[in-house]
């Protein structure tokens, strides 16, 4: 966590507000030698160990040669080294997501990228190619730098495209993909692209490329998560009634006192404000689903913690994800009020991920710290 952040080098007239003013959502950015300096700390063997992990979630894509086209076979993880032998062939593909969330050594790198707020940020994948290597052309809905750490990667764009499927393809990949720009990545070079661009990326040799991805929710998910939040803590036993009741002309129609009622029954549950922002705390801190924590085996008492935390630093354990808002902490989807002499501390420890030894953080946040550390969330260094 020590290591320096690399900073990112824009090109001439160039810098976070202008890339964000004139690219971002936007239009696709090509820099060269963004990380002078830089090297891929992620060799094969690490990605190939990640990949025959449980908790990680990984992909092997290999292509095959047709004459009407390429066709794609993909193997979800966790993966064995036999199956990961076929690397050593051309036109084979290995993808690991969250490389992030078991890595911590990445967390500079990303950190690169820290102008764009944390709640935007999915996670960092890694894909590492053999020659010839790629996953087809297609579209994401997704804002990614597309950073190349070791050998060369050809990208092929296109904003105007027909947006038509192959059929019964492993892959959601597009039909009849025509390139209207292409980009021959280095090592230290990115290419941003902005959600909706249709691209193909092939490895030109045995390569590996890092996106690091933010995540744009749809109004659908958003809809989805929210609804499963208000249903979770709606737990009032009443039931719809109607002692009131007189006689009605016309027994079909749907009365005004039948829709009020139901809708006092429901309450102020929905579209609370307060209500709303705590579930997007939760939910945008929810860890993934094959993420799990180590808790320490004995974690002893709060004084004994207390005794430590002066003397160590406070680092978050790589996958926990921490937002606040005013008088709320949001970690790996659980809201924790903090009073106001807590927050300040707490929004630092969201920031930057650590706080540095000595630091003597007000009680009420050693609790919270002493709950997250019994939780595996954050260790004592
Ligand atoms: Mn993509």
């Amino acid at each position: 966590m020590t290591e320096p952040v690399p900073a990112l080098r824009w090109p001439r007239g160039l810098d976070a507000a202008r890339f964000l003013e004139r690219y971002w959502q936007k239009e696709p950015l090509l820099v060269r030698g963004a990380f002078p300096g830089w090297r891929d700390g992620l060799p094969r063997s690490r990605l190939a160990a990640l990949a025959g992990r449980e908790d990680v979630e990984s992909r092997l894509v290999a292509k095959t040669r047709h004459r009407d086209g390429d066709r794609y076979r993909v193997a979800h993880g966790p993966l064995e080294r036999r199956a990961l032998a076929r690397l050593d062939r051309p036109d084979a593909t290995l993808l690991v997501q969250g490389v992030n969330l078991h890595v911590p050594s990445v967390q500079p790198l990303l950190d690169a990228f820290a102008f764009i707020p944390l709640e935007r940020r999915d996670d960092l994948m890694v894909s590492d190619a053999s020659p010839g290597g790629g996953v087809g052309p297609h579209v994401d809905s997704y804002d990614v730098f597309l950073l190349q750490a070791r050998g060369r990667r050809l990208w092929r764009i296109a904003r105007d495209f027909d947006d038509t499927l192959e059929e019964d393809a492993p892959l959601k990949l597009l039909a009849d993909f025509e390139a209207e720009d292409e980009f021959l990545l280095e090592p230290g070079d990115f290419l941003y692209l902005p959600p909706g661009i249709a691209h193909d990326g092939i490895a030109l040799d045995a390569c590996a490329t890092w996106s690091i991805g933010f995540r744009a929710p749809s109004a659908r998910e958003l809809m989805q998560g929210w609804l499963s939040f208000v249903e979770d803590r709606f737990d009032r036993d009443e039931r719809y009634s109607d002692p009131g009741l007189r006689p009605q002309r016309s027994t079909a129609w749907l009365s005004d006192d039948f829709i009020d009622r139901a809708r006092r029954l429901l309450g102020p549950a929905a579209w609370d404000r307060h209500l709303f922002e705590r579930f997007l705390g939760e939910y945008l801190t929810e860890p993934k689903a094959q993420v799990r924590f180590s808790a320490p085996a004995r974690p002893g008492r709060t004084e004994a913690f207390a005794a430590r935390l002066a003397a160590s630093r406070v680092v978050l354990a790589p996958a926990t994800a921490m937002l606040y808002r005013r008088d709320c902490v949001f970690i790996n989807g659980e809201a924790c009020p903090l009073p106001a002499a807590a927050m300040r501390d707490a929004a630092r420890l969201a920031d930057r991920r650590q706080i540095e030894p000595g630091a003597r953080p007000p009680a009420a946040l050693v609790d919270a710290l002493f709950d997250w550390y019994c939780s595996g969330y954050l260790v004592l260094r």
